[in-house]
């Protein structure tokens, strides 16, 4: 079995996607939880590659940026497409999903009380594509690429379920994507950990903003 460790803050944040893969894949991961003060002392910025967390440990190899971390679980854990074309649509979906997340990430820490509403006016425009991507696989009854999960199908869930947090109705028009995160949301083991305490307990965001 890997010997998997999260290094992160106590937030959901850019480590949800990578947690909902692992317990899915019936994979054990440890958490080494960065507080606020230790992180103010400076060693674990400087260790950082980019000065920045989560860090990712797989056995003595140590890595950064949060989508390479669920590249390299869904290379261990067969969630990368079944050959290189579906692996080139999992990375073209991931890289919407990021596109999407930045935006998300910067209304809440930046302009959360007065970009708030204008956010939500303007996610149909933004969440439109991904309903598409489902209607253009399978008739949108699967996932977002091929007829196996990947890691962009987790990534995307987890954001949609903090969207679903911050606008509760916004999936209504949508309801491939509604249907979606249903779907993924209830397979029996993620199920379990979108249940545990563990996750219900830590914060989306490191701000309280929701
Ligand atoms: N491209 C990187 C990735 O995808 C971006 C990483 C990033 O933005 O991995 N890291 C932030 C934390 S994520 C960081 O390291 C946002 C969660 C914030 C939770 C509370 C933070 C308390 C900080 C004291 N930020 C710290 C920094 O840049 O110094």
């Amino acid at each position: 079995m890997p010997e998997y460790t999260i290094v992160y803050f106590n937030v959901k944040g850019r480590c949800e996607a990578m947690r909902m893969l692992m317990a899915d894949q019936g994979v054990d991961w440890k958490e080494e939880v960065v507080t606020f003060d230790t992180w103010q002392q400076g060693d674990l910025k400087k260790e950082a590659v980019f000065g920045q967390l989560p860090g990712f440990k797989d056995g003595d190899f140590t890595m950064y940026q949060s989508n390479a971390i669920l590249r390299h679980l869904g290379r261990n854990h067969d969630a990368y497409g079944k050959n290189p074309i579906e692996a080139s649509r999992i990375d073209m979906v991931n890289d919407g999903v990021e596109d999407l997340r930045l935006k998300y990430v910067r209304m809440i820490y930046q302009n959360y009380e007065n970009g708030k509403d204008d956010y939500i006016k303007a996610l149909p425009a933004e969440l439109c594509h991904f309903e598409r991507i489902l209607a253009n696989n399978n008739e949108g009854k699967g996932f977002t690429v091929g007829d196996q999960i990947s890691f962009a199908d987790y990534n995307l869930v987890d954001l949609l379920r903090n969207h679903l947090v911050l606008a509760p109705d916004c999936l209504s028009g949508f309801p491939l994507l509604s249907a979606y995160v249903s779907r993924i949301s209830s397979r029996p083991k993620l199920e379990a950990f979108l249940s545990s305490d563990a996750h219900k307990n830590r914060p989306i965001n490191g701000n309280g903003k929701q």
